[in-house]
C-alpha cells in the first residue's frame, strides 16, 4: 500500500503505449492530447496539492462522439481512466492514483438549450458553474447550487459530487433538481438519459445513479438542470451568538419567522474566522473586536425588498430580545453582502493558505454537530500539547480570536463550520504538515464518533481516494454489496476511476 492509504497499483491495467496515444491523436487532434510533463502537473495534482497521481496523458474531448471512442478504446485496452472536471474536489477523486488516463471535461464547455418558461438549462459537463449561473442570470434565473469553487468547477463535477453548497436548505439537492443527463459508460456506450421532463415514471431513475457517482460508473457528458427563478431580493445578517445551543435556537426561530424567504443558514466559529481574517487577503471582519465563539450567515432570497427585510428585521428584533444573539450586523448594500459571503466561502482557502489541513464533511444530527469540534480540540491538546496548545477557539475566551491580530494561534488549529440549517459540519484540522502522528489522533476517531451518532462520514464531498475504506461507517455491508454490483455491471472491468469510493475487495 501507498502511504496515502490506496491499494499497490491494480495489475489488471495495461500501461499506455505509443499506438494509444495515435489513436488519441486521430480521434482528438493533437490539441486534445496532453502529453507534456509540465502541461500534465495541474491534471495530476489535486486543489489541496494533498494527491499526486503520476498520468502520462489528458485527454480533452469536444463531443460525446469523442469521448465515447476514448473510453471505448480505454476499456478495451484495460487502460484505467479518472474523469476530472475543473479538480476542486477535496477528497482526491479527480487526479489518478498511478498512471490512469485523465479525461477532462475542459473543453466540453457549450451551453446546449435554455428554456425561458420552465427554467430548464441543457449544458455539456464541462461548463463552469458561475458561467453557467450569469447565462441563466440574462433570462431571470439563478442555478439551484452555490459554492465557493463555482469559479472554476464544472457542472459535470458538481452532478458527479452531488455537491451540497450554500443554498442546498432552499432549492434541495442536486438528486431533485438534476432533470436528465447523458453519461457514456465505459464500453462506449452513450447512455441519453437528457431529458428535461418533471414528471418521468418510466422504470428505474437511472439517472441518479450517476449523481453522486464520482465518475465511477461513466463520464457524465451532458446535464438537464431545473433553474429557480432569480431572487429579486437577498438580505443578509452576520450575527454572533454565546453558544452552539443557541444557535440552533436562531436556527427554529429563522425556520418559523423567515419561512419561504429563507435562502442559507450557515455558521462559523472563532477558530474559522480567525483563520479566514489572517490568511485570506482582502477579508473584513463584520462584528470588529466581537469575540463571541459563533457567528452565523442568515441569508433570505425573495420577491419583494419591502416584505423581506420587513421580516429580517422583525426575525433580528425578535432574537435580539430575547437575548440570543450577542450582536449582528444585517447587509446594507450588495457589497456588503459579498463581503460576508466572501468571508464565509473563503475559508477552505484560507486554511489552504496556512499549510496543510485534515477535512472531515460530516453529516451529523443538529444538535451533535459541535461536539466534534470540542471534542477533537480537547483530544488533541491532551494528545499533543506542544502542538495544539491552548487555541482560540470556540469556548476558550481568548488568543487568536477573530481580530485579525498577527497571533496565528498553536501550529494545530482546529476550525468548525458549515451548513447548520443542513446538519453539515466541516471539521478542518489545520496543522504544519500531514504526519502519522497527528493523523492517529484524529482517525479513525472522527470516524467512529460519526457513526455512533448515526451521521455520514462524507455529507456533500464524496469518498473520493481519502475516505474510499470508510463507507462501511455509514452504509451497512448489504448496500456496499449491491453498490459493487452495480458497478460490475456498468463497468465490468473496473476501469473507472479505480481505488476511489468502494474499498479494495481483499
Ligand atoms: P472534480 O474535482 O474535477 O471531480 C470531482 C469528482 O467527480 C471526481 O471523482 C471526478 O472523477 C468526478 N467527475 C468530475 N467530472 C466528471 C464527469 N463529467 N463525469 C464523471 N465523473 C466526473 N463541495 C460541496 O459539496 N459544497 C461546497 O460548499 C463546496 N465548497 C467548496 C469550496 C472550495 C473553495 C473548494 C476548493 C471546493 C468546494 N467543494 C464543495 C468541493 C468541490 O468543489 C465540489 O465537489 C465540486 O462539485 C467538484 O466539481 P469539479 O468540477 O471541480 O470536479
Ligand atoms: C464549504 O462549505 C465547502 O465551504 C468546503 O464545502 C468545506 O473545506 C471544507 O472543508
Ligand atoms: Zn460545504
Amino acid at each position: 500500500r501507498r502511504a496515502s492509504g490506496a491499494p499497490a497499483r491494480d495489475p489488471r491495467f495495461a500501461a499506455l503505449e505509443d499506438s494509444d496515444l495515435q489513436f488519441f491523436d486521430s480521434v482528438l487532434g493533437a490539441g486534445g492530447v496532453v502529453t507534456d510533463p509540465h502541461s500534465l502537473q495541474p491534471f495530476n495534482e489535486d486543489w489541496l496539492g494533498k494527491y499526486k497521481g503520476s498520468t502520462r496523458v489528458a485527454l480533452k474531448p469536444k463531443t460525446t462522439e469523442q469521448a465515447a471512442a476514448i473510453l471505448r478504446h480505454c476499456n478495451s485496452r484495460r487502460l484505467a481512466v479518472v474523469p476530472q472536471g475543473g479538480n476542486t474536489g477535496l477528497v482526491g477523486g479527480s487526479v489518478p492514483v498511478y498512471d490512469e488516463v485523465v479525461v477532462s471535461t475542459v473543453c466540453m464547455n457549450k451551453v446546449l438549450s435554455f428554456d425561458t418558461v420552465s427554467g430548464t438549462l441543457t449544458a455539456q459537463a464541462g461548463c463552469i458553474l458561475e458561467a453557467l449561473d450569469s447565462h441563466v442570470a440574462g433570462h431571470g434565473y439563478c442555478m439551484p447550487l452555490d459554492l465557493g469553487a463555482k469559479g472554476s468547477c464544472q457542472i459535470g463535477g458538481n452532478v458527479s459530487t452531488n455537491a451540497g453548497g450554500l443554498r442546498l436548505l432552499r432549492y434541495g439537492s442536486l438528486h431533485g433538481s438534476v432533470l436528465g443527463l447523458e453519461a457514456v459508460l465505459p464500453g462506449g456506450e452513450v447512455l441519453d438519459l437528457l431529458t428535461t421532463l418533471r414528471k418521468d415514471n418510466t422504470g428505474y431513475d437511472l439517472k441518479q445513479l450517476f449523481i453522486g457517482a464520482e465518475g465511477t460508473l461513466g463520464l457524465v457528458t451532458a446535464v438537464a438542470i431545473q433553474c429557480p427563478p432569480r431572487p429579486l431580493a437577498v438580505n443578509v445578517a452576520y450575527l454572533a451568538v454565546p453558544t452552539f445551543a443557541v444557535a440552533q435556537q436562531v436556527l427554529v426561530a429563522a425556520k418559523r419567522q423567515l419561512g419561504e424567504v429563507l435562502s442559507a443558514f450557515e455558521f462559523l466559529d472563532r477558530e474559522s474566522l480567525a483563520i479566514t481574517l489572517r490568511h485570506l487577503p482582502g477579508t473584513k471582519d463584520p462584528l470588529p473586536g466581537c469575540q463571541a465563539p459563533i457567528f452565523l450567515v442568515v441569508e433570505t432570497s425573495g420577491s419583494s425588498a419591502a416584505h423581506d427585510s420587513d421580516k429580517l428585521e422583525r426575525f433580528l428584533e425578535g432574537v435580539m430580545e430575547e437575548g440570543l444573539v450577542l450582536d449582528g450586523v444585517l447587509a446594507q448594500d450588495s457589497a456588503q453582502v459579498q463581503q460576508v459571503w466572501q468571508l464565509r466561502e473563503g475559508i477552505t482557502t484560507a486554511l489552504r493558505h496556512r499549510g496543510a489541513v485534515y477535512k472531515y464533511d460530516v453529516s451529523l444530527p443538529i444538535s451533535q454537530m459541535y461536539a466534534l469540534v470540542e471534542e477533537m480540540r480537547t483530544r488533541l491538546t491532551t494528545a499533543l500539547p506542544h502542538l495544539a496548545g491552548s487555541s482560540g477557539g470556540a469556548g476558550s475566551g481568548g488568543g487568536g480570536g477573530g481580530d485579525g491580530s498577527d497571533d496565528d494561534g498553536p501550529p494545530i488549529r482546529v476550525a468548525g463550520y458549515g451548513h447548520l440549517g443542513d446538519g453539515n459540519l466541516h471539521l478542518n484540522i489545520s496543522v504544519p504538515g500531514y504526519s502519522k502522528e497527528i493523523c492517529e489522533q484524529i482517525e479513525p476517531y472522527v470516524y467512529e464518533w460519526t457513526a455512533q451518532h448515526r451521521g455520514s462520514v462524507s455529507a456533500e464531498h464524496g469518498l473520493g481516494l481519502m475516505k474510499a475504506g470508510c463507507i462501511g461507517y455509514s452504509k451497512p455491508p448489504a448496500a456496499v454489496a449491491v453498490m459493487r454490483q452495480i458497478k460490475a455491471a456498468l463497468d465490468p472491468h473496473g476501469i473507472m476511476n479505480p481505488y476511489k469510493v468502494l474499498p479494495p475487495e481483499l
